[in-house]
């Protein structure tokens, strides 16, 4: 398989985050997609190379300008305010504060933000649009007609909507990339989001379509992160309805639970006749990953892909979450190679 990477993810390195009120290193940090890297190379799994530069356009079919604007200028603005530390937003507007963007750059950033996991730093920009190429040169190739495509995509996307960042996330990948296919000719386009956190982003973003099926098996946002979306009633809205899926599960589950929720999400995905499949692929459902709190073993990782090569269709794979480094390699590699196991050649 295929994968495309770049290096400028490292110019995206926060310095902390919020946890249980005390500020800690940020765990989403350069070394995880240099596991990764290391990983695909150790295994063989296929060429590497860089992302083609797509533009302003795409991103624009899935986000806003406001926010596309703020986000461009967001460290120079900040700068601009003589400070060159990490940006953190300290307000957010909640129920009943007026929805209007303030000049103040502190403002903004709160009106933009979901929380304070998102720090912006001076590289922020150039890396998250290189991770957005990432996840579009990796769709050029399946509209080529690759049959599976890993695109390393950091930082993560699946947090952040059309105008909003957090979790972590910026410009969401996946998002941009699905809406790519169909701007190029595709029809319908399924979703998988198999990230231990409810991709909310892409959820909010495509809520009301049908020509997107989201689908994501993830911690019941009743106990977990990120908490005020991602529950099971959730199942579209107008011409939406019945084209959103969650699969809360409960803290502690491993593959007997989470296989079986994805057998049911590929139930639906293949009863949709979707054109194409985009897989958020999070591996923070490792048993071991620091901040979650299900158990999958490094060998399910081999399931996961294999289950997801049985459904025929032509797959992006978009690196988003996964925290336990020392194994961050092995479990997202394990997916493409399961993948690729299970595709008849
Ligand atoms: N108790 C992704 O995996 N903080 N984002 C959780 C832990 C936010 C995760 C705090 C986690 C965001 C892409
Ligand atoms: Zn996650």
């Amino acid at each position: 398989m295929l994968t495309i990477y770049s290096d400028d993810h490292r110019l995206h390195h926060g310095q902390h985050e919020l946890i249980g009120g005390h500020f800690m290193p940020c765990f989403e940090k350069p070394s995880r997609a240099d596991m990764v890297l290391e990983r695909l190379r150790a295994v063989n799994l296929g060429d590497v190379r860089g992302p083609d530069e797509h533009g302003r356009e795409p991103l624009r079919r899935v986000h806003t300008d406001g926010f596309l604007n703020f986000l461009e200028h967001a460290w120079a603005d900040w700068q601009a305010t003589g400070r060159d530390h990490d940006m953190l937003p300290i307000a957010w507007p909640v129920r009943r504060l007026r929805q209007v963007e303030p000049d103040d750059i502190d403002g903004r950033l709160g009106y933009y933000s979901l929380d304070a996991g998102a720090p912006i730093t001076a590289g922020t920009w150039r890396a998250i649009t290189a991770s957005a190429n990432v996840a579009l040169s990796g769709q050029a190739e399946l509209a080529k007609g690759a049959r599976g495509v890993f695109s390393l995509c950091r930082p993560p996307g699946h947090h952040a909507a059309s105008d909003y960042i957090g979790g972590y996330c910026y410009l969401n990948n996946a998002a941009i990339a699905a809406q790519a296919m169909l701007d190029q000719g595709a029809r319908r386009v399924a979703i998988l989001d198999v990230d231990y956190h409810h991709g909310n982003g892409t959820q909010d973003i495509f809520y009301d379509r049908p020509d997107v099926l989201f689908t994501s098996i993830h911690g019941d946002p009743r106990f977990e992160y990120p908490y005020f979306l991602g529950h099971a009633d959730e199942k579209g809205q107008g011409p939406g309805e019945g084209f959103n899926r969650n699969y809360p599960l409960a803290s502690g589950s491993d593959w007997s639970v989470w296989g079986q929720a994805l057998a049911d999400a590929c139930r639906l995905i293949a009863g949709y006749g979707a054109d194409a499949l985009v897989v958020s692929l999070g591996v923070d459902t490792f048993k071991e990953d620091p901040i979650s709190q299900f158990k999958l073993d490094s060998p399910d990782y081999l399931r996961m892909g294999e289950v997801i090569a049985g459904l025929g269709l032509q797959t992006l794979f978009v690196m988003e979450g996964g925290y336990a480094v020392e194994e961050i390699g092995i479990n997202a590699v394990n997916v493409l190679q399961g993948f690729d196991a299970a595709t008849p050649r």
